[in-house]
This record gives C-alpha cells, structure tokens and sequence, in this order.
C-alpha cells in the first residue's frame, strides 16, 4: 500500500522542489520560432506522474459529476460520455518537472461541449477538478474552457492507459500538465477560487509554461 499522498516521497521531494525554485530559468521570453517553453526538455517516451495510487474504475461503472455553478448539473455515466460530441485533439504537454512531449492526438468531449451542456451560471468564474485518486486541482473558467481542453478517453487513438488517468482525464494543453487531472471524477463550476492539491503545496495558481509559472 502507497503511502498518503501527504508523506509520499514524491510529494516531499516536489514540495522541496517549489521552496528551491527547482528548473527556473528566469527567463520569460517566448521566441516566435520555437515550440519548447523555457526551462524544459523534449522526451519521447510518456512519463507517468501521480500520489502512487492509480484507481481502477471499469467504464461501466465509471461516473462524472458536473455539479455547482450550473444550470443543469448532472451525473455522466459512460454511455452518456461517448453520446457526447467527439473531437480529436493535437497538443504538446510541458510538466513542470521540465519534460515536454509533443504530437499527443486525444479524442473525447472538449471542455466547451462539455460547459454548453451544463450551462455554467453567470457568477462561474473558476472550476476545481477532482479525481478518483483524491487529486484536486483548479482553473478559471476561462482556461478550463480554452479551445484546446478535452476531456480524454484515447490517446493516439487507443483507450487512454490507465496509468495515464484512464478511463478519462482532463488535457488543458496550455498549462503545466499537473492543470490535467487524470482519473477525473467530478467537475464543479463555482463563484471562487479553491487551490487545489499542488497549489496548497507551493505550486503555481495558474501555471503557464511559456512564463515559467511553475511555483507560487
Ligand atoms: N488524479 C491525478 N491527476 C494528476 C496527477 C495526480 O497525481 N492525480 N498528477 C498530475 C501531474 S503532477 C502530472 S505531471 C500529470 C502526469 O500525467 P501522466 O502521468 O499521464 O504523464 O498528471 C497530473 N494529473
Ligand atoms: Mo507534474
């Protein structure tokens, strides 16, 4: 058994990580020519990054709770989820840990279908995620909406591993990867801000790559 996510090794060690300012260039420059954020290294394989418990949820049990600021909260099942409309998704993913992989096609229901069929109220202004591990993370609702965010059943047309947050995480390719929760359980729009697991521990509130948000 993993310890808790409040003493495992890795969460020490990150916790460290954001009080010794660990990767931080300072640099803040974003030339036009390059696709790789500051500070970072591209790899080729897939990294897994989690607390150490890796929740097995089969898809005909599997739930989505979209709930709080909305009109229409509602409970997902995964008949519900793939009567969804479907997109697929290019993006390159930048961790905070200073690996990037690029070319990642996801397929699933972007955070905009998902947002239109719930129709958040008007005082929404964040979202916190929640996962079947216990990881919560936050976002605007503007970044949580933005263009490119899907909720990912597949990668590289394949079921999404479930080390990777199978059956279905959250991809917000324009922020650090810790912004996309895997294992997601539950969705809530709400009128205020509600850090989520790094945040409390001396990550980011928002974490853009490109101007090395990487600690608070
Ligand atoms: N549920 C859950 N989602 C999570 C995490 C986690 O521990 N639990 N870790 C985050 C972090 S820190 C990273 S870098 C990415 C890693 O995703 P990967 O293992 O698919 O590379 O997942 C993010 N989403
Ligand atoms: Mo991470």
């Amino acid at each position: 058994m993993p310890d808790t996510p409040e003493d495992s090794k890795l969460t020490r060690t990150k916790s460290r990580w954001a009080e010794l300012g660990r990767f931080l260039t300072g640099s803040t420059s974003r030339p036009e020519d390059t696709r790789l954020p500051p500070g970072q290294h591209l790899v080729r394989n897939w990294p897994v990054l989690d607390l150490g418990q890796t929740p097995d949820v089969a898809r005909e049990n599997w739930r989505l709770d979209i709930a709080g600021a909305v009109e229409h909260p509602t409970t997902w099942t995964w008949h519900d989820f793939t009567s969804a409309p479907q997109t697929r998704k290019l993006s390159d993913i930048h961790c905070v840990t200073s690996w990037s992989r690029y070319d990642n096609h996801w397929d699933g229901v972007t955070t905009q279908d998902l947002t239109e069929a719930v129709q958040p109220t008007a005082d929404a202004t964040h979202v916190l995620l929640t996962s079947n591990d216990g990881y919560t993370t936050n976002l605007t609702f503007e970044d949580f909406t933005s263009p490119e965010a899907i909720l990912a059943h597949s990668w590289e047309g394949q079921p999404l591993p479930l080390e990777h947050g199978g059956p279905v995480r959250l991809v917000v390719p324009h922020l650090y990867f810790w912004k996309s929760a895997k294992w997601l359980r539950r969705i809530e729009f709400a009128t205020r801000d509600h850090p989520g697991f790094w945040e409390v521990r001396g990550y980011h509130n928002r974490g853009d790559p490109w101007s090395e948000e990487r600690y608070s």
